[in-house]
């Protein structure tokens, strides 16, 4: 059995959000996933999140891959659109879905076999085109589904659970994200919700591509001593850049930071984000620093999370495109067919 359905019984006094729908609203089946996996924490705080900004779960798609990860999206936003597709394909079914209904909220659930591995080519061109969706990879470095092989986020010199070394460059989806021109970059970790909701709810109300790694321990595979993507490890070496709180056009700006703490990126749909600094100096709006500054970490064994960047002018597929403002499935026959005299006219212009 893959999914089981949960009870419905909601407590009368569960706090309600702007559309009077509770955080039980935007759940999916009851989790099959080892207990303690990371990618379950994952699925709590998209949950938390969509509740937070009210979205109505059925203008969500949800789309996967193939993976523990992959398997999540049964987990949360049950009302929502979902396609479980094949291992790494989940880019090119979601970058279909969205040129046929542009008004969905497309979210994309990978893992790091999944987007890394076999999916990789698929990642790097979704993020190149500019597609609008928040794409998040739960990066366990291990395929978890298949017993706990490297996969290609392991770390150079990272141990397995039996003790075999990794010699293998890993490869960091963070970077190849900022070089690739996704418009909002982030990391975070399972373990840490309070910097990951507000993470995923700037994704979400992101008019581009987002892309968000967040670092989930496989407890299965890969959550021992030597393991770069363990609890521990990540605890430990965790480098926050930043605190996110994002303000919906609902929402009143009330919190007070210090002069000069807190930086303000407005966004095309009205929502404020707030980025309380934390390191000194770090300029989110800036692609080629936020890559210097990863790097930098990387080489002292740090971790860098948080905002890591994010473009003030996000540009996205359809505008590149130039397509029509309507999802097709609201167009009539005479606009989606413009007949065979149009038809022939474009043959000829080709001869
Ligand atoms: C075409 C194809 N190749 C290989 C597999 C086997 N397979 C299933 S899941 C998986 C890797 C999953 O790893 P990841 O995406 O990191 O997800 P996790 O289970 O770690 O969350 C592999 C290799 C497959 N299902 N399809
Ligand atoms: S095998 Fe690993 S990734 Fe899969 S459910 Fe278990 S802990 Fe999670
Ligand atoms: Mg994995």
């Amino acid at each position: 059995m893959t999914y089981m359905t949960k009870p419905k019984l909601h407590h009368p006094e569960l706090q309600k959000n702007a559309l009077g729908l509770t955080r039980r609203d935007y759940e999916g089946a009851v989790s099959t996933l080892c207990a303690g996996c990371g990618h379950d924490s994952i699925s709590a705080a998209i949950i938390q999140a969509c509740w937070e900004l009210a979205i109505q779960p059925h203008r969500v798609a949800k789309l996967s891959g193939i993976g523990c990860s992959s398997k999540t999206p049964t987990y949360f936003l049950d009302k929502s659109h979902g396609f479980n597709s094949v291992h790494g394909r989940m880019p090119s079914v979601l970058t279909g879905a969205n040129l046929a209904n542009r008004d969905l909220i497309y979210l994309g659930v990978s893992g790091d076999g999944d987007s890394a591995s076999i999916g990789l080519g698929q990642f790097a061109h979704v993020m190149r085109r500019g597609v609008n969706m928040t794409y998040i990879v739960e990066n366990n470095g291990v395929y978890g589904l298949t017993k706990g092989q490297f996969s290609a986020t392991a770390d150079r010199g990272s141990k397995a659970k039996r003790g075999a070394i990794n010699t293998d460059e890993g490869i960091d989806l963070v970077l190849m994200a900022l070089q690739l021109g996704a418009t909002y970059v982030a990391r975070s970790f399972s373990g840490d919700k309070g910097q990951l909701v507000p993470l995923i709810k700037g994704a979400l109300t992101h008019e581009g591509a987002a892309f968000l790694d967040v670092i989930s321990p496989c407890v299965a595979f890969n959550n021992h001593d030597g393991s770069t993507k363990s609890y521990d490890y990540v605890r430990e070496h965790n480098e926050a850049v930043n605190f996110l709180d994002v303000i919906t056009l609902r929402k009143e700006i009330t919190t007070e930071y210090g002069p000069g703490a807190v930086q303000e990126v407005r966004q095309h749909d009205g929502s404020v984000l707030r980025l309380r600094k934390i390191s000194e100096g770090y300029d989110p709006c800036d692609r080629i620093s936020a890559m210097n500054y990863v790097q930098s970490r990387y080489a002292v064994g740090e971790i860098a999370t948080g905002l890591l960047y994010i473009s003030p002018s996000p540009r996205d597929l359809h505008a590149a495109l130039n397509t029509v403002g309507l999802p097709l499935n609201q167009l009539g026959e005479g606009e989606l067919c413009p007949g065979s005299a149009a038809l022939e006219k474009m043959n000829e212009s080709l001869r």
